[in-house]
């Protein structure tokens, strides 16, 4: 063999290991399109991301929900919800809020952005065999309908607590509640004093609540500053208990003008693989100012011994692939 073409292969083979030991990552932002206010789950064995379609609101009259292995391949799962099927929902269909239940996947959403108790909407549930859906209305009208305690009737969460209740987290216009969701989701189980909305806002509240239990501590983090603006972030508060008192600890996700603006609306994933942690989140393109103009990105979250939550670096890059068996 001639000596260049000996090079050549050489070349090769090292361009070759070289490759096979960058890891792939996801990149930045995961999702194609417009989207916001994703939640991220594992279920049966795929991570799962369920955003808000995000469009003008007589636009927003579905939802899409994307699948991966592995934190870098997604696949798309369209309409999973269409207005069609939830006769008394028109238009912005948001932040939906998906648990598996007996064999049910509940999807819980915001629909027509009501402005006042005499407008028809509120939060709703759909509910399917499989998380790709189709997500069929589970009450034939909302769960809330009103405001309680101020909050506007959006963004909710719904939780698992450790002695295996539910909990509905949610609220817009600065004010967010908590209450006990009964057995089959069909409404709510009063607290003992009798009161079934219990508002737990922190200072600086806006919307966007996420609820999470690790190491028996309640992680309670929201969204503040403006979601149309470049300000929009995420803070958290830590509790013993999903009421709290919840008290301001600090940002944990926010704009960096070299990477993207408005970063906020989020949800949290462990990766049952490898145990890593990451933040899913919704950012706008640096130099984009329509407000719809949001793109679902994901990074890495990280705690440190004290179990406080570290300042998030969003990136280009995202994070590596992290397999599922
Ligand atoms: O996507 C619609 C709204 O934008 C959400 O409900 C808010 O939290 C904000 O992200």
């Amino acid at each position: 063999m001639k000596s260049s073409a000996c090079l050549a292969i050489v070349c090769l083979a090292a361009l070759a290991g070289a490759q096979s030991t960058t890891p792939i990552r996801s990149g930045n932002p995961i999702l194609p399109g417009w989207y916001a206010d994703p939640e991220a789950h594992v279920f049966e064995g795929r991570y799962w991301i369920f955003p808000t379609y995000s469009a003008p609101y007589d636009q927003q009259t579905f939802l899409d929900a994307f699948s991966s292995r592995d934190l870098v391949t997604w696949e798309k799962h369209s309409h999973v919800l269409d207005t069609a099927d939830v006769h008394w929902a028109k238009r912005a269909v948001w932040a939906p809020s998906i648990v598996e239940k007996d064999g049910w996947y509940y999807l819980f959403f915001g629909a027509n952005d009501i402005q006042n108790d005499q407008q028809i909407g509120g939060i709703g549930v759909a509910r399917a065999r499989t998380p790709a859906g189709p997500f069929k209305d589970y009450l034939g009208k909302p769960l809330i309908d009103k405001f309680q305690n101020g909050a506007q009737p959006i963004d909710q969460m719904v939780f698992k607590d450790r002695d295996g209740s539910y909990y509905i987290v949610y609220g817009g216009w600065r004010h967010c509640n908590i209450a006990k969701l009964n057995a089959d989701f069909t409404g709510f189980v009063p607290f003992p004093d009798g009161s079934t909305f219990k508002e737990i806002t922190p200072a600086g509240y806006v919307e966007g609540a996420f609820m999470l239990l690790k190491d028996n501590k309640y992680y309670f983090m929201w969204s503040e500053g403006g979601w149309t603006g470049p300000n929009y972030a995420v803070a958290y508060a830590v509790g013993s208990s999903p009421f709290g008192p919840f008290e301001r600890v600090g940002k944990i996700l926010q704009q960096d003008s070299s990477v993207a603006t408005g970063a906020g609306h989020h949800s949290v994933l462990q990766s049952p693989a490898t145990g890593n942690w990451y933040i899913v989140y919704h950012r706008r393109p640096l130099g984009e100012t329509d407000r719809n103009h949001r793109v679902v990105s994901i990074d890495e979250l990280r705690f440190d011994d004290r179990g406080l939550i570290l300042p998030v670096r969003i990136t280009r890059a995202g994070v590596a692939a992290d397999r599922l068996p």
